[in-house]
């Protein structure tokens, strides 16, 4: 396989750990960056040794060079920055939330399509060590037909901090986290039918949403629970794990904090350290996000190599979207939605 070049647009927080990862993918090398704020390109420039830098999009893409983008920007830039890409028929990479809404998405799934090119969104939580390992848990068929989950991300981590514009938007955990936890729940019971979700914001000093409780009917006849806080004080802090409950026919499985997966039926309990790997450039409470991300991008471009759909498509990702705008438009109304009438 011959050398794959990108380019990645927006240099902020979260793209550090994109572009750590990136060094670590085989055949993969970022040839240019992009950020509308002149220090933060600088830095990212200097600290990867890219010469090639650009204040917009539109520059970046007219001079071309690379074979795929990586957009790590925030939410409100994602739709023209993936039309642009379309523009110039080049593979992307878009980071979560998708898009500002729905349309805006499907919007974006459409263009990348017609031009012919993948557009992957970065869901990464599905990459964790932990969730692959319950899926393939699942695969084994050690607890037989699931048919009751919980997936639960309960925290008060200071995200804020690192990530202040969270604290300034109408929408705040469904839209930031919970599209997370929801990817996960369709990852491991399949797609949804119906959905029924409540919110609520327990610190004062934010604009959105930080609790939400959210009851999912999936399409093969389970019931699960997705319950995502970050008001939830908690003697140990679990971020950022993802804590699953499994009930099947045969079995059961509980991934409780601290990467302790328990697994059992009638031939006994097992239990299993799904902790993830401490990558060299990782840091806790981060590494198991961080090793996802690797994860992703190892899986980006195995998949653009061999011109493979990637496991979070667009295509794909419209369905977890579509669970964020069913979430939010439940706790507006009280009503049971149906997701199909979203798609
Ligand atoms: P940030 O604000 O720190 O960084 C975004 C950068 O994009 C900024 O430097 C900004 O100047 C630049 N930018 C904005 N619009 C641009 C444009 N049109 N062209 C070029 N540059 C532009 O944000 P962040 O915290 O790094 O988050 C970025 C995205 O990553 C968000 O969508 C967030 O939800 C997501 N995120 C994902 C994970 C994950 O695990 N997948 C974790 C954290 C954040
Ligand atoms: O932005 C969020 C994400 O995607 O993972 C964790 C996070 O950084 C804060 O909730």
């Amino acid at each position: 396989m011959g050398e794959l070049k990108g380019a990645l647009i927006g240099c902020g927080f979260f793209a550090l750990n994109q572009m750590l990862a990136w060094q670590d993918v085989a055949n993969v090398r970022i040839v240019a960056l992009c950020d509308t704020d002149p220090e933060r390109l600088r830095s990212m420039g200097e600290r990867f040794g890219i010469e090639r830098r650009y204040l917009g999009a539109d520059e970046l893409f007219a001079a071309g060079g690379f074979d795929f983008v990586d957009i790590a920007t925030t939410v409100r830039s994602h739709r023209a920055l993936v039309e642009m890409a379309a523009s110039h028929r080049i593979p992307a990479i878009c980071q979560k939330p998708f898009a500002e809404t729905l349309g805006d998405a499907k919007a974006m799934v459409a263009a990348m399509r017609d031009a012919g090119v993948p557009l992957m969104i970065h869901e990464n939580f599905r990459w964790q060590t932990p969730i692959q390992t319950v899926r393939r848990i699942l695969d084994e068929g050690a607890i037989g037909t699931p048919f009751w989950g919980r997936f639960s991300f309960r925290s008060a981590f200071d995200v804020f901090s690192g990530q202040p514009y969270l604290a300034e938007g109408e929408r705040f955990i469904i839209e930031d986290l919970g599209i997370h936890t929801l990817d996960i729940a369709r990852f491991i019971l399949g797609d949804v039918t119906h959905l029924t979700a409540r919110t609520k914001r327990v610190n004062p000093s934010i604009r959105g949403e930080d609790v939400a409780t959210i009851l999912l009917d999936h399409e093969g006849g389970a019931t699960s629970i997705v319950d995502v806080s970050y008001a939830s004080r908690l003697s140990t802090e679990p971020f950022p794990e993802t804590l699953i409950e499994l009930d099947g026919t045969v079995g059961s499985l509980r991934l409780t904090q601290g990467y302790r997966l328990e697994v059992h039926n009638a031939s006994g309990t097992r239990h299993i350290d799904a902790s993830p790997r401490l990558l060299p450039w990782a840091s806790r409470p981060w590494h198991n996000i961080q090793e996802s991300v690797l994860a992703i991008q190892e899986h980006w471009a195995d998949c653009l190599a061999a011109g493979r759909e990637t496991s979070t498509s667009g295509a794909d990702n419209l369905k977890t979207f579509a669970l964020v705008e069913g979430a939010y438009a439940s706790a507006r109304t009280g009503e049971r939605i149906p997701v199909e009438t979203l798609l």
